[in-house]
C-alpha cells in the first residue's frame, strides 16, 4: 500500500451537481472526506460545455435541486430551458450558499485508485502527487464528461483553430468573418450551429447521421408545471421521483397504431407546441417498443423538417430514417433547421462524401477539398463509462475496472460492482442516468449512498460489495428491459456505438426512474438484498435477485393491482365469463391472417362452434386443433384470438380453435371427450377445410393445454387419428395440485392458487382428477405420444406440473422441446402485441409447430 498522506472516510471525484450534493450530505452526517475536481470551479457538465447555445433539454421547473427547499425562493430561473451560463451560475450560487467551495480541491485529477484487501481501504493517487486512503470511494464523474477521442484521419494536421464543444474556451470564440466547419450533428452540434452561423462568413456542417430535433420554444417556465409546484412542491417532487423519466408526466395509454395518422399528428402537434422533449416521446404508449408505432412519430418529425427547410434535397438529408425517434437522444433546438435556409450555410452528407482527411488548411471529403479557418468537433463523448474506466480503478486481486468491463459494464443497480468493495458510481451504467432527469437520479443516488454509509457505520460494517448472483441478475434484468424496446437497433452512444471498439450493450437502465427507485428501496428493505456487508467480526448477506419478472409483465401486474379487481373465484361462473369477455375486448387483436371463418363441428354430445384461421399463403396447410384457456369454465373458440392469429401467421398452419363444453354445466370428462371428437372430425374433414389430413397437431393453453394433452393420449389409445405433434402452453397436467409452484407462485401472478382450485372444483371431483383424462401426468404410460413442444413459465402456479409432464414425456422416450420462459407468468405469452417479452417464445412455439410437419 502506498504511503498515505491522509486518511478519510470518503473520497469523492467530481464537483458537478452530484459531487456538490454529496459533499453537503457527508458534512451533515459527519463523515470525513475529500472532494477532488479536475476543473477550477463547480458545475461539472455545465462547467465544461460552454459552447454557444448550450442549454439543458429538461425544463428548469424540473432540472434543479430539491434537497434545499430554500433554493426555490432564493433562485429564480429566467427561462424554461436554462442556458449553460445560468446553470453554472446556479451551481456557483448553491456552492457559495452552502460553503461548498471550502470543501472542494480544484485542479486536482485522480490518477488511479487501488483497493487494499488487508486494510479494507482505497488508496487514491492524485495529480498533485498526494495519496489519500479512504474507506469509501465515490465516482461523481458525470455521464458525458470525457469527449470522444478524434477518430477522423488527419485531425492533428490542421493548423487553424480547433474547438471541441465539450471543452469550449472559457473566454468564448468569435467566428465573425471566418470559414467554419462543424463536424457532428448531435445535441451539441444542433445547439451550437445556429449561433456559429450568425457570425461565420461560411459554415459547412458535416453530418454523418441526421437527428430528430424539436424547437425548444424557449420562454417562461411552463405555466402548468409552475402552478403544480406552487400548489404542492413536495407532491410534485414525489411524483417526479416515481415517474418514468424523473419528470411528472401522465403516462400515455394510446397506441400510435390505434389512431389514424391525422389523429396521431394532431396529438403530436399538441406535444410539439409545448416545447418539452419528454412530452413528445410520451404521446404514445408504444413508440419506444414498436417500430411501426415509432414510425408515426418519426414521420411527424420529418414532416416538420420538410415544412422548414426550403431545399427539398437538404430537407431529406436532414431527415432521420435509419433510427427510430428517441433511440438516439432527440435534441431541442432554437432555429436549427432554419439555419439551412441561409445562403452561407452548407450541409455535407458524409455518407455520400466521407471525410478523406483533415488537412493543414481544411478538409478533404468526397471529391472536394475545402479550406477553413476553424473546425468545431461536436463529435460526442465516451459516455457513461469513459470517466470511470479512465480513472484507473484496481479492485480485489489486482483486477481493473477497465478489464472487468471489457465486454460491457457490470454493475449491481448501476451503483456498485463485484470485486470493487466500497466503490460507488453516481448515475453509473445500469441506472436510469442519461435516460432521466439527471437531477432526480443524482439526488436518489446520493441519498442511497449516504444512507448506506450511515447504516454501515451504525452497524459496524467495514465493507459492502454486491454478490455475483445479484450483479448477474441485474445485468439480465437490464437486458430484459432493453430487449423489449427498439433502442438497440440504433447506433447511439446509449449503446456505446459512437466509440470505436466500445462494447455494444445498452448502458443506461431503460426500465424507468420510478421502477428503478423502487428496486433500490426494495434492496435496502430486504436487508441489502444482493450485497455482502462485512467487518472483521461479522457478515450480513441476504443473497438474491431484486427483479426477476419480465419488466413488461411487471408493469401489467402493477397496473392490474391498481384496478382493485374482484378475484374471479369470488364470482359465479356466469359473472366470471362476462368478466373474461369484457377484459378480452380491450386487448390488441393480433396480426392479420389470410382468412377467419366460423363454423360448427360435431362434439361428443352435440355441436361445437369452431373458428378457423387460415394463413395468407396458398394451401393446403397443416392443421393445429387448438383448445383455449379458461379453466374449463370460461373462454370460447374466439377467446384466444390474438394467440391463434399469431400462431397461424407465424407457423403457416391452419388453426381450428374449438369451443369445447364448459364446466360446471358440462363437467369432466366433457372437455376431454369434445377435444377428441373435434380432432376426429378435423381429421376426417381436413381436405374440405383446406388442410392436410396426415399433418395434424393439437395445441392448447392452460386448461386448453390439458385438453390438448388428453386428446393426444386419447388418439394414441383409441387407434388414431395419428397426430404429428402437441404444442402445450402452460398446461394443467395434474389435479393433485401438490407441486411447489402452486404455493410459490400462488398469489401475485393473475392465475392464483385459489382460482386454480375454483377451476378444478367446477370441473372434476377429487376422485375424477385421478383419471389421466383429467390429469394427463398420471397416465400409466406416456410412451408413443407425438413430438411435444411444452412451454412453462417461471411465475406460473402450473409451472412444476408442466415441468413434470415434460420430464415424464422425455423419460417415456417422447421427443420433447421444453421451454422454461424466464420471468413469465401464466398469461403473459398469450398477450400478443401487448407484452414484447412474450414474442420470442411465440416465435419458438410457431417454429416448433411448423417443425412437427417437416
Ligand atoms: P452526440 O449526440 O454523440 O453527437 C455526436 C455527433 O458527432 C453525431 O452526429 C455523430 O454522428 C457525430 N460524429 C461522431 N464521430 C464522428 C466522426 N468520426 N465523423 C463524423 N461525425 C461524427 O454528442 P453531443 O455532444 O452532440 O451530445 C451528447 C449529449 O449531450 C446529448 O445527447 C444530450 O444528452 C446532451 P453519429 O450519430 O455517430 O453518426
Amino acid at each position: 500500500m502506498a504511503q498515505s498522506d491522509v486518511d478519510v472516510d470518503v473520497v469523492v471525484v467530481g464537483a458537478g451537481f452530484a459531487g456538490m450534493y454529496l459533499l453537503h450530505e457527508l458534512r451533515k452526517t459527519g463523515f470525513s472526506h475529500r472532494v477532488l475536481e479536475a476543473g477550477d470551479d463547480v458545475g461539472g457538465t455545465w462547467y465544461w460545455n460552454r459552447y454557444p447555445g448550450a442549454r439543458c433539454d429538461i425544463a428548469t421547473t424540473d432540472y434543479q435541486y430539491s434537497w434545499d427547499p430554500e433554493l426555490h425562493e432564493q433562485w429564480q430561473w429566467s427561462e424554461k430551458h436554462a442556458a449553460q451560463p445560468e446553470i453554472l451560475r446556479y451551481a456557483q450560487f448553491v456552492a457559495k450558499k452552502h460553503d461548498l467551495y471550502s470543501g472542494i480541491e480544484f485542479n486536482t485529477r485522480v490518477d488511479g485508485a487501488q483497493w487494499n484487501e488487508v486494510a479494507k481501504r482505497w488508496s487514491i493517487h492524485t495529480s498533485t502527487g498526494e495519496t489519500i486512503t479512504c474507506q469509501h470511494y465515490v465516482m461523481a464523474t458525470g455521464c458525458l464528461s470525457v469527449p470522444k477521442e478524434p477518430d477522423i484521419a488527419g485531425t492533428e494536421k490542421f493548423t487553424g483553430n480547433v474547438y471541441v464543444t465539450g471543452r469550449w474556451p472559457h473566454e468564448g470564440v468569435d467566428f465573425t468573418g471566418k470559414r467554419v466547419a462543424v463536424i457532428g450533428t448531435g445535441s451539441s452540434g444542433i445547439q451550437s450551429i445556429p449561433h456559429i452561423a450568425e457570425q461565420a462568413k461560411e459554415l459547412v456542417i458535416f453530418q454523418r447521421t441526421p437527428n430528430f430535433s424539436m424547437p425548444a420554444f424557449n420562454g417562461p417556465a411552463p405555466q402548468d408545471r409552475v402552478e403544480r409546484l406552487a400548489a404542492d412542491r413536495v407532491a410534485y417532487q414525489h411524483e417526479a421521483r416515481y415517474s418514468g423519466t424523473g419528470v411528472p408526466l401522465e403516462d400515455s395509454t394510446v397506441s400510435a397504431l390505434s389512431v389514424t395518422q391525422e389523429e396521431a399528428f394532431a396529438m403530436l402537434e399538441k406535444a410539439w407546441q409545448k416545447g418539452e422533449l419528454l412530452s413528445l416521446g410520451n404521446t404514445f404508449m408504444d413508440s419506444a417498443i414498436n417500430r411501426k408505432a415509432n414510425d408515426v412519430v418519426a414521420e411527424f418529425m420529418r414532416m416538420k423538417v420538410r415544412s422548414v427547410v426550403k431545399d427539398p434535397e437538404v430537407a431529406e438529408l436532414l431527415s432521420p430514417y435509419k433510427h427510430g425517434y428517441g433511440t438516439k437522444r432527440p435534441c431541442m433546438d432554437t432555429g436549427y433547421f432554419e439555419t439551412f435556409n441561409k445562403s452561407h450555410v452548407r450541409l455535407v452528407d458524409l455518407n455520400a462524401s466521407p471525410i478523406r482527411s483533415i488537412t493543414e488548411t481544411g478538409i478533404d471529403f468526397g471529391k472536394e477539398s475545402m479550406e477553413f479557418d476553424a473546425i468545431v468537433y461536436a463529435t460526442g463523448f465516451d459516455a457513461m463509462t469513459g470517466a470511470i474506466v479512465n480513472a484507473n480503478i484496481t479492485g480485489k486481486n489486482g483486477v481493473t475496472l477497465k478489464n472487468k468491463w471489457e465486454h460491457g459494464p457490470l454493475t449491481y443497480l448501476g451503483l456498485t460492482s463485484v470485486g470493487f468493495p466500497n466503490l460507488y458510481m453516481i448515475t453509473g451504467p445500469g441506472s436510469p442516468s442519461v435516460l432521466s432527469n439527471m437531477m432526480v437520479s443524482i439526488e436518489q443516488h446520493v441519498d442511497w449512498i449516504r444512507d448506506t454509509l450511515v447504516y454501515m457505520r451504525e452497524q459496524g460494517f467495514e465493507t459492502i460489495e454486491p454478490t455475483p448472483l445479484a450483479e448477474e441478475g441485474w445485468r439480465v434484468h437490464c437486458t430484459d428491459c432493453a430487449d423489449i424496446t427498439i433502442f438497440q437497433e440504433a447506433n447511439s452512444w446509449y449503446m456505446g456505438a459512437n466509440v470505436p471498439g466500445k462494447p455494444r450493450v445498452m448502458f443506461p437502465y431503460i426500465g424507468g426512474v420510478g421502477r428503478y427507485r423502487m428496486a433500490c428501496e426494495e434492496v435496502v428493505n430486504k436487508g441489502f438484498l444482493g450485497f455482502e456487508l462485512a467487518s472483521s467480526t461479522k457478515k450480513q448477506c441476504n443473497d438474491g435477485l431484486v427483479r426477476e419478472v419480465q419488466p413488461d409483465v411487471d408493469m401489467v401486474l402493477d397496473f392490474i393491482s391498481t384496478l382493485n379487481l374482484p378475484a374471479m373465484e369470488t364470482m359465479t361462473p356466469t359473472e366470471a365469463r362476462a368478466f373474461s369477455e369484457a377484459s378480452s375486448a380491450m386487448r390488441p387483436s393480433g396480426p392479420e391472417v389470410g382468412e377467419i371463418s366460423d363454423g360448427v363441428l360435431p362434439g361428443a354430445d352435440g355441436e361445437l362452434q369452431y373458428r378457423l384461421y387460415r394463413p395468407a399463403t396458398p394451401g393446403p396447410h397443416p392443421i393445429a386443433v387448438y383448445f383455449h384457456g379458461g379453466g374449463w369454465v370460461f373462454g370460447s373458440h374466439t377467446s384466444d384470438d390474438p394467440l391463434c392469429r399469431d400462431l397461424c401467421a407465424q407457423s403457416n398452419t391452419l388453426i381450428v380453435s374449438v369451443n369445447y363444453r364448459h364446466a360446471p354445466e358440462a363437467p369432466f370428462p366433457a372437455a376431454a371427450e369434445d377435444g377428441f371428437a373435434a380432432l376426429k372430425w378435423v381429421h376426417a374433414n381436413a381436405g374440405a377445410l383446406g388442410g392436410i389430413a396426415d399433418h395434424i397437431a393439437v395445441a392448447g393453453w392452460s386448461a386448453g393445454g390439458n385438453v390438448a394433452a388428453v386428446t393426444a393420449q386419447m388418439s394414441r389409445d383409441n387407434g388414431g387419428p395419428q397426430i404429428s405433434g402437441q404444442l402445450l402452453l402452460c398446461p394443467v397436467t395434474d389435479g393433485s395440485q401438490q407441486h411447489a409452484s402452486h404455493k410459490e407462485n400462488g398469489e401475485r401472478f393473475i392465475l392464483t392458487k385459489s382460482l386454480m382450485e375454483w377451476f378444478w372444483n367446477h370441473y372434476a371431483t377429487p376422485e375424477q382428477r385421478k383419471s389421466p383424462q383429467a390429469s394427463p401426468l398420471l397416465a400409466a404410460s406416456l410412451a408413443g405420444l407425438p413430438p411435444t413442444m411444452l412451454v412453462t413459465c417461471q411465475f406460473d402456479p402450473l409451472r412444476d406440473e408442466g415441468n413434470a409432464y415434460a420430464r415424464a414425456l422425455m423419460q417415456a422416450g417422447v421427443k420433447v422441446e421444453h421451454v422454461e420462459a424466464r420471468g413469465h407468468i401464466h398469461t403473459s405469452i398469450t398477450m400478443v402485441d401487448m407484452l414484447p417479452s412474450g414474442a420470442p417464445h411465440r416465435r419458438e412455439m410457431a417454429r416448433a409447430l411448423r417443425g412437427f410437419f417437416s
